[in-house]
Formats: structure tokens, C-alpha cells, sequence
């Protein structure tokens, strides 16, 4: 396939990354594109010791492109996707608009890379919360079916924007010098503080967030049954959500097993030593690809339960990894012929 490849949202956080990582892993393009609103369009940015002028985000846009990842909001990525997949483009797109769409797979390549095959133009990355769940939940799952889990994450500031992060660093100067500070992202403060809501009340008590995390997690398995029990939280945090995940399966899997199968899974990375003082945290887990997991133990109120910590860049593995993997899957040997438009 062609590999005429472009940026949608380029000048965006997650943009940003994607640009950074193109470049980083080497991604094989024969020309590259980026796209970006009016407020950005016909600036100029660097890439691979080049100058380019970042264009209009509009339909004719799509017109020379085989590849487009998408890192806008939900609202831009509804305008824009029809554009680029009428135009034969085939969209990675990051946003949350068409995850749940029967028709669009939602990939995490660790876990169910196969599912690209299907494609019909779009193919969606899920939610951050959710990619690195499942990512830890793969091999315990292929190795002893997994039937309930109970999450609860601890999410960086960064999973709601810039603003976000800005409201933890000024909040923090404006709670310590006794100040107010009128918050941008959070309807509460986040400095010295956890808010337990993220997202709008959707249904039976449960936010947007959370829900996100059961639908998911079932899409990407391509299984109704596991049962997923989330409570999402805001932490004080800048960069990096953490979760902690019980794990509930067929038979029971000893915490002896459980590290040996994450060690040998692809995209993650143990970091537990108890004793030592050595687990996955935030800023030991920032600005890397993998998924970090530790405090791996049993579940000592439940005969097959698991129970560990997990850690990841939500920017990176949470979206500009996980959206740049797919666009590498699309190119190489194995699926570059997949799919059909339309
Ligand atoms: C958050 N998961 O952390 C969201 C971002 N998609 O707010």
C-alpha cells in the first residue's frame, strides 16, 4: 500500500506525540501531511529536519492520503472521518466517537491486532483507561479466562488536556500561597485533592468514564461475559493514570504464574519488588511506551482472584502509542492489503 500518511489534530498534545513518535520509530512514509484547525493552519512545524506548513483541516484535505491518524476531540473527528474515509483514506482515530460503532474495530495490537483485518475505513483506539487494562488483562486472560474484574484508577491531570495539567500546577501555587484559583478542567479543585467523577453520570450511578472502561474492555475481547466493575478517579497527577485491578478467573492463577505470563506478554514490563521499596509509579512510568505492573498478589478475599497495580503514560500507550502501533500494523506485510472502504 501507498504510504501517503497524515496528522489530524497535529498540533494537539497527543498530535504532538504522535509527530514525535513517527519520527522516533522510523514510521515509512513516501509523503506526510498535517492537519490542524484555522487556529493552526499555515503555521509551520519540524519534522524529520524538515519545514512543514500544517494545512487546513477540510475534505479536500483527504484528497492524496492513504493513511490518516486522527488526534482531535469527538466533535472534529464526527466532521472530519466521513471526509477522509469518502476519499479512500483508511482513519486511526483516537477520539471516542466511533469506538462502540459495530462496524469499526477497536484495537489494542497487543491484544486483538487480528481485528484490523475487518476494517471499512475506520479503526478506533480506545479510551486511556482502558487500553492499559486490557493490555495487563491479555495474558492472564488467554491463560486462565477471565469472568469479573474490579478496577479502580487513580488518572492524571493530562487525561483532561493541557488545562488540566495547567490547573494542577497552578492550583497547587494557588493553594499554597492561599490564593484562589479558578478551575479550567475539574468542577473541583485538583490540587491537594481526589475527585471521584470523571466524565457525566451516565447510568445507575456510573460516569461516562467508566462505562467506556466495561464496553470496552468486552468489544476488545470479544466477550459479553467479563463482568467489569470501575470507579474512576482524578489524582493530583500530572502525567500517567494508575489502576488497580482484581482480576477474577476460572481457576485460580498464583501470583508466581501471573508474573511469569506478564514477563513473557508483549507491551509490558514487571516492576515489583515490595521489600525494596520498587513498584510502578507515575514518574518512574512516564514518557514510555510499555504498561508497568507490581504489587502483583492473590486476592486473599476470593479463591481465584488476582489482584495487582498497573501503571502507564495515558498519552503515550493511553494514545499516540497505541494510534501510531495501529498505523504501523496497517503497513506492514501481514494487513497492508485488509479491508475495504466503505
Ligand atoms: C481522562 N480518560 O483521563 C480521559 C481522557 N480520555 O480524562
Amino acid at each position: 500500500m501507498a504510504k501517503r500518511i497524515a496528522i489530524a489534530g497535529a498540533t494537539g498534545a497527543v498530535g504532538t506525540l504522535v509527530r514525535q513518535m513517527l519520527e522516533d520509530r522510523n514510521f515509512p512514509y513516501e509523503t506526510i501531511t498535517f492537519l490542524a484547525s484555522k487556529r493552526s493552519a499555515g503555521s509551520t512545524i519540524e519534522f524529520k529536519g524538515e519545514t512543514h506548513t500544517i494545512k487546513l483541516l477540510e475534505p479536500d484535505a483527504f484528497n492524496d492520503i492513504d493513511i490518516v491518524i486522527g488526534s482531535t476531540p469527538d466533535d472534529v473527528a464526527a466532521m472530519f472521518v466521513p471526509w477522509a474515509v469518502e476519499r479512500g483514506c483508511i482513519v486511526v482515530d483516537e477520539s471516542g466517537y466511533h469506538r462502540m460503532l459495530d462496524h469499526v474495530p477497536l484495537v489494542v495490537p497487543e491484544v486483538n491486532a487480528d481485528a484490523i483485518a475487518d476494517h471499512k475505513g475506520i479503526i478506533a483506539s480506545p479510551n486511556c483507561s482502558t487500553t492499559q487494562m486490557v493490555v495487563a488483562m491479555k495474558p492472564i486472560h488467554d491463560a486462565a479466562k477471565i469472568k469479573r474484574v474490579i478496577v479502580s484508577t487513580y488518572q492524571a491531570t493530562s487525561g483532561a488536556g493541557v488545562k488540566g495539567q495547567q490547573d494542577l500546577t497552578d492550583g497547587s501555587r494557588a493553594f499554597l500561597e492561599e490564593k484562589e484559583h479558578d478551575y479550567q478542567a475539574f468542577s473541583h479543585p485538583i490540587a491537594f485533592n481526589v475527585i471521584p467523577q470523571i466524565g457525566s453520570h451516565k447510568a445507575d450511578g456510573y460516569t461516562s468514564e467508566e462505562l467506556k472502561m466495561v464496553y470496552e474492555t468486552r468489544k476488545i475481547f470479544g466477550d459479553d461475559s467479563i463482568q467489569v466493575c470501575p470507579t474512576c478517579v482524578r489524582v493530583p497527577v500530572s502525567n500517567c493514570h494508575s489502576e488497580t485491578i482484581l482480576l477474577e478467573t476460572e481457576r485460580p492463577v498464583s501470583p508466581e504464574e501471573a508474573r511469569k505470563l506478564f514477563e513473557d506478554a508483549e507491551g509490558i514490563t514487571v516492576v515489583d519488588d515490595l521489600d525494596g521499596g520498587i513498584y510502578p509509579m507515575p514518574n518512574n512510568s512516564d514518557d514510555l511506551d510499555d504498561v508497568f505492573v507490581g504489587r502483583i498478589r492473590k486476592d486473599i478475599s476470593c479463591e481465584n482472584g488476582l489482584t495487582f497495580w498497573c501503571v502507564s503514560d495515558n498519552l503515550r500507550k493511553g494514545a499516540a502509542t497505541n494510534a501510531v502501533q495501529i498505523a504501523e500494523l496497517l503497513v506492514s506485510d501481514k494487513y497492508s492489503a485488509c479491508g475495504t472502504s466503505n
